[in-house]
């Protein structure tokens, strides 16, 4: 199949569900065309199967704002027409769906017909689509996709509640492939990971880590606050991996806190399989999230997950099992669970054991065929099987 992946380019979880599923479906014999204002950040190779097209932000003086929806219809038609697209999949509702409906329109007066999947990944849906100011034009461009997927069946149920659409919503987990999870881990474990470890933490101590855009909804003060009841109690360090409007605050606390030197920011890191493998915790304590992609991306490491229990996260992260659940905001519970998973080695090792074997049910293999089984279905071609 021909297929066009639309997704934002940067470092949060929609626009890496949508590079991977590219890159895997590549693999699988497809054409993939991403068209972005800028190369995904996980598109770090290019093969015969994949192509990358830039959709160029006009500067023009008038505009206070750059119509980045409309040139990107534009680039949308040409892509399609001219590289034959068999279906648009567009990542994240704002504002690709809308795009994608005005190119769908737009190819149809042209004679060709271009049906568009649109999946919601979670905010487009929790926090920004739902305000007045897109709520109308989100609702209509959903409702007018040929299929709509939602990454969790809680995402799927805000969606209902909170727009008018009446379309069937398929539920698609978020993935991580394992094979590329295990091959870094057979590398690294045990000597190479031991080595780096020592380095973060010299004397030993456990390996506390937190990854992502630090927005407010991640409540990255929750992670120190945390991080701080815990290692009042065992020696103990905090890598936090990502960045964002959050960053000053946090800093700011670390020092109240007197947290400084036993918190390490590391930054924006593309790849953050490696330094998965030097936790002994994942924390997410986020006020909403659709899935919780870094999560997963833990588990797959070996690492289980101390989180909160909203939205899409206990569909991921098993209480009891891959790690524990709380309220939102119960920070003392978390820390609890935190030192629950750390009291002793055998715990540990159980519980990283378990969070493997729970993301062992979203590798890619289970979820590419039903994106894949989509794509027929909305296309009405009967998908070839070409290489694996
Ligand atoms: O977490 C973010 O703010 C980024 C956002 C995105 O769209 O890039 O993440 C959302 O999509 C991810 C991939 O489907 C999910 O794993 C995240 O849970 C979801 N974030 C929220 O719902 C806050």
């Amino acid at each position: 199949m021909n297929i066009g992946i639309v997704c934002y380019p940067t470092f949060g979880g929609s626009g890496v569900v949508a590079t991977e599923l590219g890159k895997a479906l590549a693999k699988k014999g497809h054409k993939v065309h991403f068209i972005s204002y800028s190369q995904p950040v996980r598109l770090d190779y290019f093969s015969e199967n994949i192509f990358y097209h830039e959709v160029a932000v006009s500067n023009y003086p008038l505009f206070d704002y750059q119509p980045y929806e409309l040139v990107l219809a534009s680039k949308l038609v040409d892509v399609a027409l001219y590289e034959n697209l068999d279906l648009l999949h567009v990542h994240y509702a704002i504002p690709h769906a809308s795009a994608a409906y005005m190119a769908k329109q737009i190819l149809a007066s042209k004679g060709k017909k271009v049906p568009f999947i649109t999946t919601l990944h979670g905010t487009d849906i929790t926090l920004v689509g739902k305000d007045a100011s897109f709520e109308p034009v989100i609702t209509f461009a959903i409702s007018q996709s040929d299929a709509i997927t939602s990454v969790s069946e809680s995402l799927k149920q805000d969606t209902y509640k909170h727009f008018g659409v009446r379309k069937p919503i398929h539920v698609i987990p978020n993935f991580i492939c394992i094979e590329d999870y295990d091959k870094i881990y057979e590398k690294n474990h045990p000597e190479e990971t031991a080595k780096h470890k020592h380095f973060y933490a010299p004397n030993g101590e456990k390996i506390l880590m937190h990854i992502s855009n630090f927005r407010k909804v991640k409540r990255i003060e929750d992670v120190i606050r945390i991080f701080d009841q815990v290692r009042k109690k065992i020696p103990a360090k905090l890598l936090l991996i990502g960045d964002g409007p959050e960053r000053t605050h946090i800093e700011r606390l670390c020092r109240e806190l007197n947290t400084c030197d036993d918190v390490k920011l590391l930054g924006k890191v593309v790849n953050p399989e490696e330094h998965l493998l030097l936790a002994d915790l994942f924390l997410l304590p986020s006020e909403t999230e659709s899935f919780g992609l870094a999560a997963l991306e833990a588990m797959a490491s070996h690492v289980p997950v101390v989180s909160s229990n909203t939205g899409g996260i206990p569909e991921v992260n098993v209480h009891g099992v891959s790690g524990y659940l709380s309220n939102v905001g119960d920070v003392d519970d978390m820390a609890k669970n935190a030192l629950l998973i750390l009291k002793d080695e055998k715990t540990l090792n159980q519980f990283k054991t378990q969070a493997y074997q729970q993301a062992l049910k979203f590798d890619i293999h289970n979820i590419l065929p039903m994106y894949e089984a989509l794509y027929d279905a909305v296309a009405g071609i009967k998908h070839v099987e070409k290489s694996s």
